[in-house]
Parts: structure tokens; C-alpha cells; sequence
């Protein structure tokens, strides 16, 4: 008998070298093996440093507390999530004029993964990304084979569709000339701080509809949006329950990158057609139910306090903290003649390097100012030639960052 061996998705080897955000880690590893004196002040990766609001740690710990008693204690839940976090979830849509069931909300444990699993509910089709953009979009539908191979010329993979956004056009892009299928946007934007108005959403809106195409619109930052006038979710757009399915996150909001917690809107006006007109709603639940067994009911109950008036109006107090360190960040670097982009309705500011390559910049920030960023280009090939900048930190580690570079870059 011939022995046949298990085989590995072989889309994974097209994936390049490694993950952005452990590689700036292992970098900035190697330097301080040889710098082992160095402070390193890290605006790299966007992960929150300040400590959980009271209300939601009080929520936390009678949610632990719960589980000590027979009484009290919960197993498995939903897999689509509680139902008192999905029933406050459709009523933060309702209090912003957005109508959305209950049975439209999936709680999940980020947008990370649920931004990653969307794509499998899709059939082959053309994936179009903003470029620069969260490499996670782009990763997910290599490993799932909707794209070719890496082109090392261009540095974008064969048959997706990169649409640029540069200072030119504001950092929003134009709709597709010809056809795609699925487009992902992000407002506000990781890694540029872009936000779109209503009007540059309703231009993908329209596209979407008229071309049957899916947007998976990442929000992940949308309590960072202080401008009334701008949207916080493309449900503000007239049409988009039509053509989007929305991903936003506790993590940001209210400081869960540890504790895990967001949700993905999947409206029931959501149809495709393909062979048969199928409820993309039906098809994600099926996924969920299959892959997931639901967000943690710690997490759950800490999302309901977060969501409690006493928990936004704690949590909005340390986004506008870190909104006061992007504020320091962008200052500084203009003050030494960068042009810098975002950091005013986002906690991403967007630096040009002045002519330098993403890569090179970033080792030069590192070994003269000890402040690591995020290279442009890590984002894809229009990133390049930017340094991204996050103002997730302690205040005076942004001071002591922003102090370094006035001091100490040489350029
Ligand atoms: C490093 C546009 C950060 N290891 O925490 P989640 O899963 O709810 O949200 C992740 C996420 C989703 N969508 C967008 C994001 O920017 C993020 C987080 N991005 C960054 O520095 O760009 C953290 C990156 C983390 C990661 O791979 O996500």
C-alpha cells in the first residue's frame, strides 16, 4: 500500500519573509543585544499601556468572582455572544441613528481574528486593499490562495488589487477601475490616521452595489473620531447595510488588547449572488458556530461595563489621553520639518522620512533617538518612504520619545 502524507497549504510559502510587527520586535531585539544600556521608547506597535478604567476592572472582578460559585458560575455561551452585550451593542448603533438587530452582531475576541476568518465565507474573487494598509488583509487571502505570488519588483502580490492612497488624494482612494469583489477599508485608518467622510464612503458604497461587491470595513479605531462630521461606522452611509459587514474592537476603545473583545456586524440586507442569493448573516453564523465557541464571558462582562455610560465616559478620558500623545508626537516632528499626516481623529501619525526608504529610517530613529516606528512600507509598497508613529504610551515615555528625536536625529 502507497502512504500518502498529510500536505501543507502551500499558499503559506508565499507569504514573505515574516509578520511586520514581530519583526520590528526582533529588530529592536538585536539592537539592544548590542545596546544593552539603551532606554528603547517604542511608538512601534499600537498596544495600549494604560491601566483598565475602574468600572470595567470592577466588572472584571465579579465576573471572576461569579465563576466561584455553583450559583453564579457560566460554561460555554453563545458563540454569537451574550445577548445583554449584543442587545447594548444595537443600542450604541440606535443612540447614533443606526438601526441594527441583535441578531446582526457577532461578539467575538477582536478584529484581528475576525478581520483575518471574514474572507473564508467568500468564493475566489478579486480582493481590493487600500495601500499602505493592516498587512492582515492582505496575508489572510494569500493563505487562502486568492492571490499569486509576491512580486519582489513591485512588492505587491499578483492578482490583488492595491488601491493607493497617498497625500495626493488625501490618503482615500479612488473606487476600482474595473471589477473586484472584496474590498477592505479602515477608518480611521492603520497605519496613515486618515479618516473618511461620508461622501468619500459613499463613493465604495456605490461601487459596491452597483458592482455586487462586499466591503469588510474595519473600525477598530473609531472611538478616536472626535469630529462630529466624520462617520464612526459606514452604517452612516445610505446603502451600506447593503454591501458592508462592519469589524470594531474593544481594544482600543477601552484598552482590551490583553483582555480580547470586538464585534462584526453582518446585516441581514447583506446578499450575495452568486449560484444562489445567500445571506452572507447565514453564512458567517455557520462559520462562527463551527469555529468558535465564543468570547470569553470575563471578557464579555468586562464589555458591558465598558459599554455602561460610567465606562465610556471613563474609557473616553484615556483615548483622550493617548489623543493628547499623538498630539505631542505630530508637534514634534514638525517642529524638526517632517510633514506628518493623521494624529487628529486617530492615534497613528503618518511621518515622511524625507526621501529615506521605511527600513533604513527606522534603524537610523533607532540607533540615534532609541524611539522605535513602524516602517511604511510594511504596510505595502505605497508605504514607502513613511514612518508610522503610534501614541500608545505613557505620557512620559512620548515626552522622553519626541525629547530623544529633537535632540539626537541627525538629518
Ligand atoms: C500587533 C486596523 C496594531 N499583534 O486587538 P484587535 O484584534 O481587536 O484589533 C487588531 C487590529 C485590527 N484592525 C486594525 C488594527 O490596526 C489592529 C491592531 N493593529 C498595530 O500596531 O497596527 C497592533 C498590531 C498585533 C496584530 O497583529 O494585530
Amino acid at each position: 500500500m502507497v502512504m500518502t502524507m498529510a500536505t501543507i497549504n502551500l499558499n503559506y510559502d508565499k507569504l514573505g519573509s515574516g509578520y511586520l510587527f514581530p519583526q520590528i520586535a526582533e529588530r529592536t531585539q538585536i539592537f539592544l543585544d548590542k545596546n544593552q544600556d539603551a532606554k528603547i521608547m517604542k511608538l512601534g506597535i499600537g498596544n495600549t499601556t494604560e491601566k483598565l478604567v475602574p468600572s470595567i476592572i470592577e466588572a472584571l472582578h465579579d465576573s471572576v468572582d461569579n465563576l466561584a460559585h455553583n450559583e453564579t458560575y457560566t460554561g460555554y455561551g453563545d458563540e454569537q455572544g451574550n445577548s445583554i452585550l449584543r442587545n447594548l451593542i444595537a443600542e450604541q448603533y440606535a443612540a447614533r441613528g443606526i438601526h441594527i438587530e441583535p441578531s446582526e452582531i457577532f461578539v467575538s475576541d477582536g478584529a484581528k481574528p475576525d478581520s483575518a476568518n471574514i474572507q473564508s465565507i467568500f468564493g475566489q474573487g478579486i480582493v481590493a486593499v487600500q495601500c499602505p494598509s493592516y498587512p492582515v488583509y492582505v496575508d489572510t487571502n494569500v493563505i487562502d490562495g486568492r492571490t499569486g505570488e509576491f512580486d519582489e519588483e513591485t512588492q505587491q502580490y499578483e492578482g490583488i488589487v492595491y488601491m493607493p492612497c497617498t497625500a495626493e488624494n488625501d490618503f482615500f482612494p479612488e473606487v476600482p477601475t474595473g471589477k473586484v469583489d472584496i474590498i477592505y477599508l479602515c477608518s480611521p485608518n492603520n497605519p496613515t490616521g486618515a479618516v473618511a467622510t461620508k461622501e468619500q464612503l459613499q463613493t465604495f458604497v456605490d461601487y459596491a452595489i452597483d458592482n455586487k461587491a462586499v466591503i469588510i470595513f474595519d473600525a477598530a479605531y473609531a472611538q478616536y473620531i472626535s469630529d462630529p462630521n466624520l462617520p464612526k461606522s459606514i452604517y452612516e452611509v445610505p446603502g451600506a447595510k447593503e454591501c458592508a459587514v462592519e469589524i470594531c474592537s474593544f481594544s482600543k476603545s477601552a484598552g482590551f488588547t490583553g483582555v480580547r473583545l470586538g464585534h462584526t456586524v453582518v446585516p441581514m440586507d447583506l446578499v450575495v449572488e452568486d449560484t444562489e442569493r445567500k445571506q452572507l448573516n447565514t453564512t458567517w453564523n455557520q462559520r462562527q458556530t463551527r469555529f468558535f465557541n465564543g468570547a470569553s464571558n470575563i471578557s464579555q462582562d468586562g464589555g458591558l461595563a465598558a459599554l455602561s455610560e460610567q465606562g465610556l465616559k471613563e474609557s473616553q478620558s484615556v483615548i483622550d489621553y493617548y489623543m493628547e500623545n499623538a498630539r505631542i508626537i505630530k508637534e514634534g516632528v514638525e517642529s524638526l520639518g517632517f510633514t506628518a499626516y493623521g494624529g487628529v481623529n486617530a492615534p497613528y501619525v503618518w511621518m515622511n522620512t524625507k526621501g529615506m526608504k521605511s527600513w533604513d529610517f527606522f534603524d537610523k530613529l533607532l540607533e540615534e533617538t532609541h524611539v522605535v516606528g513602524t516602517p511604511g512600507v510594511g504596510f505595502g509598497p505605497n508605504g514607502e518612504g513613511f514612518i508610522r508613529l503610534s501614541a500608545f504610551g505613557h505620557r512620559e515615555d512620548i515626552e522622553e520619545a519626541v525629547d530623544s528625536m529633537i535632540q539626537n536625529l541627525k538629518m
